[in-house]
Order: structure tokens, then sequence, then C-alpha cells
């Protein structure tokens, strides 16, 4: 069955979002670079290239359902970030924004009947349930740290191995 126009715009909006999250999460890689924090710098270059599968998972979906690709522009990502604390903030409150697209995005395709669609979509739901609450753990670290220097690079030393908690 061939997917409506609407839903087919709002899928590749999504994949937009996925693509700017791959952006917004090397920008932030490239700040804790610059900081020479190296554990939060591949912590955000691990997201970074989850976002980008992400986005492939759309684009094969669609090209599965015979949909033609329609590029859309990928908006530029700051690169100012107050603190590594304001980093994780940031990217915390995108993952809920991007959270609440999918949400409304499964309502609308429910009401249309398009179940492929909305199968599809659980994926992304789930997905996005662990990654709010990845970032959500690591604000309330770096606000456990405060100004604690030593903290914080007990904590990039810890995002560098990959350890969640
Ligand atoms: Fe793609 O999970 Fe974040 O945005």
């Amino acid at each position: 069955m061939r997917i409506p126009t609407e839903i087919i715009q709002s899928l590749n909006e999504q994949l937009n979002r996925e693509l700017y999250a791959e952006y917004f999460y090397m920008a932030i890689a490239g700040y804790f670079f610059e900081k020479e924090l190296r554990g939060f710098a591949h912590f955000f270059l691990r997201q970074s290239q989850e976002e980008k599968e992400h986005a492939m998972r759309l684009f094969n979906y669609l090209v599965e359902k015979g949909v033609p690709f329609t590029p859309l522009p990928i908006e530029a990502p700051s690169k100012n970030y107050a603190s590594p604390l304001g980093c994780f903030e940031a990217a915390y409150e995108y993952e809920q924004r991007v959270t609440l697209t999918y949400y409304n995005l499964l309502k609308k395709v429910r009401e249309m009947g398009e179940y492929d669609v909305e199968e599809f979509l659980w994926w992304y739901i789930r997905e996005q349930r662990e990654e709010e609450s990845l970032m959500q753990s690591w604000v309330d670290q770096l606000k456990l740290a405060g100004e604690d220097a030593a903290a914080i690079l007990l904590l990039d030393q810890k995002a560098g191995k990959g350890e969640k908690d």
C-alpha cells in the first residue's frame, strides 16, 4: 500500500531531524575537543553516529515503500555552549522535542489507519525513551559535579569509556 503524501512529508521531516541531530552532536563533540574533554567528545561522536543510523533507517524504509527521496536543508547547529552541563541540557532538550514529533506523527498515522507506518515508528518511540534517559542521567551527574573540576574530569573519563551510570 502506498503511504499518503502527508505522511511521506512527515517521515522526511523526521529523517531531517535525525540528520540535524547527527550534525548537532558533531558540533557538541567539536566543543568538547576544544576544551580537551575528550571523553565527552567521543561520547557525542558516538551519539552522532547513532543519529546517522536513525536517519538511514528512515531512508531505507522510504526506499522500501517506493517513495522518491526529497532532500531537505539541514540547519547549522550552534558551536557555542556555556559549559559541559549546557551541552547535555541542550541535547536532552532536543531529544524531548524529537520525541514529541514522533508522538504527534504516531497519533496521525493511527487516526489515518496507516498501520505499517505505525509499526515502523514504534522502534523510534523506544529509541527516544533510551536517549532521553541517557541524556537526563548525564545532566543529573553534571549537576552533582557542579564546578568541581576533578569531578567533571572523572565524568569525562567515564563518558569516554561508554559507561552510562
Ligand atoms: Fe535519533 O534519536 Fe535522538 O534524536
